[in-house]
């Protein structure tokens, strides 16, 4: 029951929010590429772990994030592909969501990670709602163009598509404009997630609801591919739903979050990892609790480097409450850099090696998110960059000081000019990649030591490309239009929204070579992640990679 001492914050219901999480995504990508696995138990393999595997295999006991040894013993006929190489993925994520994209009308669709699309289509909806013919709902048609009355499916609107969750009943109250909004996101959604089915080949499962929190804890109730509504006509419906969850499962309720509301609420239990299934503290068990209250929960958690606000953030998240806005869609990134962490390089010959390795995934990466086919109607299509980055940095972790026990958290970096020749679309990106090493990044690897070799041990390597000019405007004279400025002050606009802080520039690597943009764009973990450094080598690691992370150093310890 709700003291009148913690006020509970008001919750906005006007927006219709669908949320889509791809199926076992990394493994999808394989079995389309090869359809003959769909029907095998088949894990994705990246540094020692399983990244994931496809349903066939969780059928048979094997679960994501395990070791490979530990899913070899429980489906000893798993078929394991490697997925170090991020680019597949990267290239149909991209797909799938130009797809979802080019449904939306007010440009509000968000990627999170690879896998993850929020979309905001309350404008959709509304438009729908005010055409409702009342008197053929199980014929009803749902319009997907303003200017084209025929460009849109039929559906039959008597009944919710996929599963419901919230109310009692799900029987549809024609007179609620929040369950009729609900109904029609409901068929849209279904719509779409057919859409990426049939024409692409991805299942997935999506949440509906009234904002970002909400749509994701119901897209994770009925998977794989299916769908949840959360009718959220009572404020009940959404308290005893988002209560029954444990606090690990609620998002952007991080690591430390947990941590600590764990040891206050449940100090008598022995320490336990608030992110293991273990952990029985549920959502409702915090918000429910004498001693909690938005006030307390700022005195709790906040503190210096604590997001502001934090208290009244987690209090609001804990009655379901999330007005963040669905951030619009940005196409191209203002910057794309690769980097990995190591147990420490020995030696400019392994430095060397590691370098080219990411340089070659940077060129790749450059030329998924930064070419594109131009169709002309009369004409061959033609690749082309739309984007050029001007600069290159490289950066590499900082030099221990004295006061410093283990290794540093912070880097150092040096840049140079992009040298033009790893646009060209002909060469092969292997052979431009060892040249922009040889020409350009030793070169500035030497700079960090006035021309001599480090004496320090490399624990981290990061290439970066930046400064993007468009390439419309590209000419000889480089005075393109500088689109990095664009997205600040696109940045400035949305702040406001922002849940947390934007990724640290200096966040680590988690199991694996990752991305380490900072650009909203695609970060590999995208930037509402808690982190928390690893006790083994220091750096900053997402809570949900924390497990597999430590798995990577076990295995490098054996
Ligand atoms: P699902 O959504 O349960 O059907 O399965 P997935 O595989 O789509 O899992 P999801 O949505 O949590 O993550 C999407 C992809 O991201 C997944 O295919 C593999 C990758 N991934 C997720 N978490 C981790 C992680 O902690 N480490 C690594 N290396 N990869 C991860
Ligand atoms: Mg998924």
């Amino acid at each position: 029951m709700d003291r009148p001492a913690a006020k509970s914050p008001k919750r906005k219901d006007d927006r219709v929010i669908l949320q889509f999480d791809y199926d076992c995504f990394y493994a999808s990508v394989f079995e389309n590429q090869n359809p003959a696995l769909k029907s095998v138990p088949l894990g994705v393999r990246q540094k020692g772990i399983l990244a994931t595997c496809n349903y066939v295999a969780r059928a048979r006991g094997v679960s994501k994030l395990t070791q490979i040894s530990v899913a070899k013993k429980a489906c000893p006929e798993l078929v394991i592909v490697d997925g170090e190489d991020l680019t597949p993925f990267r290239d149909v994520s991209k797909k799938l969501y130009r797809l979802l994209k080019s449904h939306s009308w007010n440009g509000k669709v968000e990627r999170l990670g690879l896998d993850e699309v929020f979309m905001d289509v309350t404008d959709i909806v509304d438009y729908n709602i005010f055409f409702l013919n009342r008197a053929s709902l199980s014929t009803s048609f749902f319009c997907l163009s303003r200017n084209d009355p025929e460009q849109g499916f039929p559906c039959d609107l008597t009944h919710f598509a996929g599963c419901v969750e919230g109310a009692s009943s799900d029987t549809v109250d024609f007179d609620s404009p929040l369950c009729l909004r609900l109904l029609l996101g409901s068929h849209l959604a279904n719509y779409l997630r057919m859409k990426l089915e049939n024409d692409r080949g991805f299942t997935s499962t999506c949440g509906i609801a009234t904002n970002k929190l909400l749509s994701k804890l119901a897209g994770n109730r009925n998977k794989p591919r299916n769908q949840t509504t959360l009718l959220s006509l009572r404020d009940e419906d959404v308290t005893t739903f988002v209560d029954g969850h444990s606090l690990r499962q609620v998002p952007w309720i991080g690591y430390k979050t947990s941590k600590l509301l764990h040891s206050k609420l449940l100090p008598d239990l022995p320490p336990q990892d608030p992110m293991t299934p273990e952990c029985k503290l549920t959502a409702g068990d915090v918000r429910t609790h004498p001693e909690i209250s938005a006030a307390s929960l700022e005195v709790l958690l906040g503190g210096p480097g604590a997001e502001k606000g934090i208290g009244q953030r987690v209090w609001s998240l804990l009655h379901g409450v999330d007005d963040t806005e669905v951030k619009p869609a940005n196409d191209i990134p203002t910057q794309i850099s690769i980097e990995d962490t190591y147990r420490g390089l020995d030696g400019i010959g392994c430095i060397t090696d590691e370098l080219r390795k990411i340089a070659r995934s940077l060129l790749r990466r450059m030329r998924v998110d930064l070419v594109i086919d131009d169709e002309s109607p009369h004409k061959e299509a033609v690749r082309r960059w739309v984007a050029r980055p001007k600069t290159l940095r490289l950066s590499v972790n900082a030099p221990p000081t004295d006061k410093e026990e283990h290794h540093s958290f912070s880097r150092v970096s040096r840049s140079a000019p992009l040298p033009n020749f790893v646009f060209s679309l002909k060469e092969d990106v292997g052979e431009l990649a060892d040249r922009l090493v040889d020409e350009a990044v030793l070169p500035l690897l030497r700079k960090f030591q006035g021309g001599r070799e480090l004496t320090w041990e490399v624990s981290l390597l990061n290439i970066c490309v930046a400064n993007m000019v468009l390439a419309g405007s590209d000419d000889a004279s480089g005075s393109g239009r500088d689109i990095s400025v664009m997205f600040k002050t696109q940045d400035d606009v949305l702040r406001p929204f922002r849940v947390a802080p934007p990724p640290e520039k200096d966040k680590g690597a988690e199991s694996g070579e990752v991305e380490a943009d900072d650009d909203g764009w695609d970060p590999e973990w995208d930037g509402f992640i808690d982190g928390e450094p690893c006790s083994q080598c220091g750096y900053r690691i997402p809570y949900f990679a924390l497990a597999a992370h430590l798995r990577y150093h076990e295995l490098g310890d054996e």
